[in-house]
């Protein structure tokens, strides 16, 4: 039966596990293990002992942040742990490594990554990593595109995707949380309060109601590839030269440009949040980086598509073979260059309504949450909000990043 694991009974418990056992070294008694886990879902172990250290995570069957009122499957742990292995077969040294799985107990033994922080974290302290966008961009072309029937075969892929519908509870969290709650009075909501007369507005705004709910439907209907399904900045660990994305509990098979939108949305609320956090000195140039990343990271992930789409494209979508036999390489790039688009397109909507539900639902981001003074905090998540409206209604009519960048930095200003 499953038990949840307290920093007292981990060396019991996980000492007898030999693949745990030897990676941490020394008599489990002297294991030190520290619960760290601040996310809104689970526990998290650090444990160290005589010759190594790892990472212990735990599924609970509620969901942490609200209490056991929520109750939440503990099957969320097999959904990670069959992400974790395909991103790394995807992407290759982009996730920690696995050690062991224990699907009754819910948890996942893995790579302690040190001295690694959670990327949220470093942008909010003004850090600036030179490395996230490239290695950003690649991990989202390559997992995206080889989960999908560009690349897969179909048989494959249709397995896969039964493997993963099974993730039923995680997608209706993010169904109701993302796309649907901001856009009401739903209970757990909650806002800054100066914010009041703009949520009136917003909630009252047909045309990006429409919209919200029509990312929701391409969310709930567009089984194209194995996502992430949680690809914000709390996903991702850093240092200076090294990136790695955690937590794809969230995973299963829906549009590319979710995984996208998401990560870009929490760069620009990165960039909204700067004015916030101003106190020792200003972040002018954190917020021209900032801006440089979101372009730079839908670069790459283009560039790195377009390379995979000229060599890889192996399933049965525009297979190669259709396109090679007529020598019409313009084909395969012009079908390459819809796609991108579609992306592009998606990638807004998805970016525009994942900055709503941050601001207004339940699940808030430390990046405004820090800013004490809660006017300035009200001022930087107002601009954010409508910058997220603006993305999300205009989203076919939007060009490029310079422009939206343009918008994003005027708004700033006030
Ligand atoms: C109740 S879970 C709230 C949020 O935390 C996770 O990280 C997901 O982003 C989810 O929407
Ligand atoms: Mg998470």
């Amino acid at each position: 039966a499953f038990q949840a694991l307290t920093v007292e009974t981990l060396p019991r418990r996980l000492g007898a596990v030999a693949a745990v056992a030897e990676k941490v070294g020394g008599a489990p008694q002297g294991w030190k293990v520290r619960e760290v886990g601040d996310g809104n879902l689970n526990l998290v172990f650090i444990v160290e002992g005589e010759t190594g250290s790892l990472v212990i995570k735990q599924a609970l069957p509620y969901v942490r942040l609200v209490g056991d009122s929520w109750p939440l499957p503990l099957k969320r742990s097999f959904f990670e742990y069959h992400a974790l292995t395909r991103q790394e077969a995807r992407a290759p040294g982009a996730v920690p490594k696995v050690f062991h799985f224990d699907e009754a107990q819910a948890l996942i033994a893995m790579e302690y990554l040190s001295p690694h922080i959670i990327l949220r974290r470093a942008l909010i302290q003004g850090q600036e990593l030179p490395r996230i966008a490239r290695d950003l961009g690649l991990f989202m072309a390559r997992t995206l595109f080889r989960g999908s029937d560009l690349c897969m075969k179909a048989r494959e892929r249709k397995a896969d995707l039964a493997l993963f519908a099974d993730n039923v509870e995680l997608c209706d969290i993010t169904e109701n949380l993302v796309f649907t709650d901001p856009y009401f009075g739903a209970p757990m909501n909650r806002h800054t309060p100066q914010l009041d007369p703009l949520v009136a507005e917003l909630r009252a705004d047909r045309d990006l109601r429409v919209e919200a709910q029509r990312m929701k439907h391409l969310f709930a209907a567009n089984a194209e590839t194995l996502v992430h399904g949680d690809l914000h900045t709390g996903s991702v660990m850093v240092t200076a030269q090294d990136t790695r994305v955690i937590d794809p509990e969230f995973a299963f098979y829906g549009p590319m440009a979710f995984d996208v939108g998401m990560l870009l949305a929490n760069f620009w609320m990165a960039f909204f949040a700067q004015r916030g956090h101003e106190t020792g000195g200003s972040r002018a140039g954190m917020r021209a980086y900032l801006l440089n990343v979101i372009e730079e990271t839908w670069r790459v992930f283009r560039e790195e598509f377009s390379a995979l789409w000229r060599t890889e494209r192996t399933g049965m979508l525009y297979h190669r073979s259709l396109y090679e036999e007529q020598n019409d390489t313009l084909g395969a790039e012009q079908a390459l260059g819809h796609v991108l688009h579609g992306v592009w397109e998606d990638m807004l909507g998805f970016a525009g309504v994942e900055i709503h539900r941050r601001i207004l639902g339940l699940a808030h981001n430390a990046d405004f949450e820090d800013i004490e003074d809660v006017a300035l905090r009200a001022q930087c998540e107002a601009a954010a909000l409508r910058f997220g409206r603006h993305i999300a209604v205009n989203r076919r009519h939007v060009t490029s990043l310079g422009e939206i960048n343009q918008l994003a930095q005027l708004l700033d200003e006030g």
